[in-house]
């Protein structure tokens, strides 16, 4: 059977999973409601966080597809799903047109050779604009240099939410065999009976874990066949030599893996039996065959540590709290989590590298599901010496807001070190692009979301190491600090958020040294937010409940991460998510300061 290897990639949001889905739906593979989004945080958070793979039948042919996440933490997983693909389908958001996710992915496409199909989606959008939009994939594609075959895309208009899709506007709008069809005609075959008769080579460019069968490798079989029970040799392109028997093998059906007996060029399989099998390796036969050209994994670019929790309320709510339990669950997810590296070198904390602050933010809830506590401390860029000189990872930030805001968040990222490389309107919207220092955008979103009220849309992605940029100036927040543990009192708190915004509510449980909310000006403010009114005063008993508090600001992770000073750990268990001291009493933080 003919095989078509095919990515769907696009920026967040734009329809990629859901398209996935509906192919899934029309081959038979897939029930209603059935989503390559299976796992619980993808269904929370509404986005993909890792990418999967599938396959359809459709008129005698496999068509393995491979769903990306759109968010740019994780988009150096997508360019390493790129290499091992031969086509991919550009989904781009009729209303919302190419976005700097779409440049990102299709830049790296062309830079591979790979002809995109473009899938304009969502044109049942009110302000649905396609025919502007492909006007945009067009000139993009030019900007990136495409050359004349790529050029010459071929467009299909989808609304993948109702399953359907057009080759023209006004075309019947049935299903998605336009877009099969196109996949058909376009994508090259897999495998040509060249490739197949000769001997075996597979690159993996995905890892899974098995409990019961460990490490799995998901890899593209280039040449010959693979069979269960091979011994085979793994090549690295550095020359590195290792052997190793395959004891497993599956190829993809649907959502489900499919246990098969031997595989052929040009699919795409999962491996077992390889426990120390890496990205960009090559499985193959002999010792004189050649290694496949290298998978390049992107760096880390930021880093903090990961320790036991050592808070007064430690243990109340986790199962897994010692430093045993954690140190295994990460050496687990070390097994599948390309991205991420860790040193394990020190007694009291784990020091863990990643690609942005979402990236770490999924492990910890993954970790709080589980029942893990854990506290961590404030992120920091990962500074690097390139010839002597320091470099520190860059990120590129497109921000749409109204208007009359620009000023405000031109002023704020210039302070940052942040400078201007565009600005245009956009649909009554101003859009704007920055490069500045990933080190001045930490806490960065947070005042974003204020100074907008909630209207503008920022987005980053990093675009690399550079020479460090000095320093920058930030106005750290002072944080206000419990002085007492006890329960919180609305009466307490009413008179505390006039100095600040609160991250608790009454009736909250508190410890000495935790950080309950911030002062909207100043330093840090030790306070005791326990306190109720004196009993002489009280009118009724119940005076308290009727005190109205504004709504506290919620701390999530990724929130709570961005604002936390270098002095703070946070805390988080199964339930909560506390930011406290380092040093709990006021006496121990004048001490630790003293010191410095
Ligand atoms: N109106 C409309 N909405 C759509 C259409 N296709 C998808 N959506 C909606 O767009 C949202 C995002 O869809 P997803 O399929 O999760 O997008 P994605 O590209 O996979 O997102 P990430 O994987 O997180 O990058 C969902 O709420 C979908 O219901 C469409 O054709 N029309
Ligand atoms: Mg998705």
């Amino acid at each position: 059977m003919d095989i078509r290897n095919i990515a769907i990639i696009a920026h967040v949001d734009h329809g990629k999973t859901t398209l996935t889905d509906a192919l899934m739906r029309q081959t038979g593979m897939a029930e209603e409601g059935v989503s390559m989004d299976s796992n619980a945080l993808e269904q929370e958070r509404g986005i993909t966080i890792y990418s999967k793979n599938t396959s359809v039948y459709y008129k005698d042919t496999k068509i393995n597809i491979v769903d990306t996440p759109g968010h740019a933490d994780f988009g150096s997983e997508v360019e390493r799903v790129l290499r091992s693909i031969d086509s991919v389908l550009l989904v781009v958001d009729a209303q919302e047109g190419p976005m700097p996710q779409t440049k990102f992915v299709l830049k790296k496409s062309l830079e591979l050779g790979l002809k995109p199909i473009v899938v304009i989606n969502k044109i049942d959008k009110p302000a649905a604009q396609p025919d502007e939009v492909k006007e945009m994939v067009f000139e993009l594609f030019l900007d990136l240099g495409a050359d004349d075959e790529q050029l010459e895309f071929t467009t299909i208009y989808a609304i993948a939410r109702d399953g359907v899709a057009m080759k023209k506007i006004g075309d019947e709008a049935k299903d998605l065999t336009p877009l099969l069809d196109t996949i058909i005609e376009q994508v090259a075959v897999a495998s040509t009976q060249e490739a197949a008769t000769k001997e075996l080579r597979v690159q993996p460019f995905n890892l899974a874990y098995d409990n019961f069968l460990g490490r799995l490798a998901i890899g593209r079989i280039y040449e010959g066949a693979i069979k269960k029970a091979d011994s085979v040799f793994i090549k690295t392109t550095a020359g590195e030599i290792r052997t190793g028997k395959i004891t497993k093998l599956y190829t993809f059906e649907g959502l489900q893996r499919k246990e098969v007996e031997e595989a052929g060029a040009g699919d795409i399989v999962m491996i077992a039996g390889l426990p120390d099998i890496y990205i960009g390796e090559t499985i193959c036969k002999n010792t004189e065959q050649e290694a496949l050209p290298a998978i390049n994994i992107d760096e880390p670019t930021i880093s903090l540590n990961f320790l036991v929790n050592n808070s007064p309320f430690a243990g109340r709510e986790g199962k897994f709290v010692t430093n045993r339990q954690i140190k295994e669950r990460l050496e687990k997810e070390l097994e599948v989590n390309v991205g991420l590296k860790i040193d394990f070198s020190s007694a009291d904390h784990y020091k863990v590298y990643g690609r942005g602050e979402m990236h770490i933010a999924i492990l910890l809830e993954n970790m709080r599901r589980e029942g893990y506590e854990i506290q961590i401390s404030q992120p920091h860029v990962i500074i690097k010496d390139v010839d002597g000189i320091k470099h520190e990872p860059y990120e590129e930030v497109t921000i749409t807001i109204p208007d009359e805001m620009t000023g405000t968040v031109i002023e704020k990222i210039s302070k940052r070190r942040g400078t201007m490389t565009n600005m245009a309107p956009e649909h009554g919207y101003t859009r704007i692009i920055f490069e500045i220092p990933t080190r001045g955008l930490l806490g960065y979103r947070n005042e974003f979301i204020v100074d907008t009220r909630g209207e503008g849309i920022i987005y980053t992605r990093v675009i690399g190491f550079r020479p460090h940029a000095g320093t920058i100036e930030k106005s750290e927040v002072g944080s206000m600090i419990s002085m007492a543990t006890g329960k919180a009192l609305g009466f307490s708190l009413f008179n505390l958020q006039e100095r600040g915004a609160l991250y608790i509510e009454a009736n909250t449980e508190v410890y000495e040294g935790m950080v309950i909310g911030n002062v909207a000006k100043g330093n840090d403010m030790t306070v005791n937010p326990t306190k109720g009114k004196q009993l002489t005063n009280m009118r009724a008993s119940g005076a308290d409940e009727a005190i109205r508090l504004t709504p506290p600001i919620r701390l999530s992770l990724e929130s709570a991460m961005s604002i936390m000073n270098g002095d703070e750990y946070l805390e988080i268990t199964p339930q909560s998510i506390r930011l406290r001291k380092q040093f709990l009493t006021e006496n121990d933080r004048v001490k630790a300061n003293r010191k410095k």
